[in-house]
């Protein structure tokens, strides 16, 4: 590998949080798309890179890592950066929030988008499963409302921390898929998670993000569809 990095993405997947932080830590890397429309994380060639079939993916030099937070938390340790230090009083509370957000607040919103992969033989059942996680979405970013306004420095502050990258990812998602099923949700509710996402779409990493993968330039608090140059979107 020529660079020390390749990220294994799909367009608008949870890969945009992993580039948007490859590039504000200005680290080079290489991407490998993986082709969802074809299948191609259900396939043995990316089952060998994530055997969970989920991306991201991110090849280093220290193996395969796979999981949005072990990715995030592994980079930011790695290069010092976007994150509160190991040994920083802030580090507790940055790593369950960091944890929560992917453990429960990802997790939840993913029943909301693929409820085929849950109750995959009881259609029937998808109403009462999106309903019921769109509830458990919602206390999730009640949460993250409260602690984006307590003016911590590790979320929400004028320099963001990998937690933000993947929260403003969750918000752009909300407002976007499933398409026509998003109108339970509305950013002016959460005005402190306005203003992180507000602030990070200044941000050169996420210019560039926007540019790589076909988005406009307000892919959160106006978030279209992208427009990627190739690959397939979720
Ligand atoms: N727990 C995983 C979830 C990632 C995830 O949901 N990725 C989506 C794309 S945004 C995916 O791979 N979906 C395909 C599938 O679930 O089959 C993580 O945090 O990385």
């Amino acid at each position: 590998m020529t660079d020390r990095y390749r990220l294994h993405y799909a367009p608008d997947n949870a890969s945009i949080i992993i580039r948007m932080v490859l590039e504000d830590l200005r680290l080079p890397y290489a991407t490998a798309l993986v082709d969802r429309r074809a299948d191609a994380h259900n396939k043995p060639a990316f089952r060998a890179i994530n055997p969970a079939g989920k991306i991201p993916a991110l090849e280093t030099p220290d193996g395969v890592i796979f999981e949005t937070a072990a990715i995030l938390l592994w980079l930011a340790d790695r290069h010092g950066a976007l994150a509160p230090t190991p040994q920083a009083p802030e580090r507790a509370a940055f790593l369950k929030w960091l944890f929560y957000l992917s453990n429960t607040l990802h997790a939840n919103f993913r029943m909301i988008f693929y409820p085929r992969q849950y109750m995959p033989d009881a259609p029937e059942a998808f109403p009462a499963l999106v309903t019921g996680a769109r509830q458990h979405v919602r206390q999730g970013l009640d949460l993250f409302e409260q602690e984006a306004q307590a003016g911590h420095s590790w979320f929400n502050a004028e320099v963001p921390s990998v937690l933000d990258f993947y929260l403003a990812a969750i918000v752009r998602w909300l407002a976007l898929y499933p398409k026509g099923q998003t109108e339970w949700f509305e950013l002016g509710a959460y005005p402190g998670l306005k203003q992180l996402v507000s602030r990070l779409e200044t941000r050169p990493s996420v210019i560039a993000m926007c540019r790589a993968e076909g988005m406009t330039a307000t892919p959160f608090t106006n978030p279209q569809p992208p427009m990627p140059h190739e690959g397939s979107v979720l």
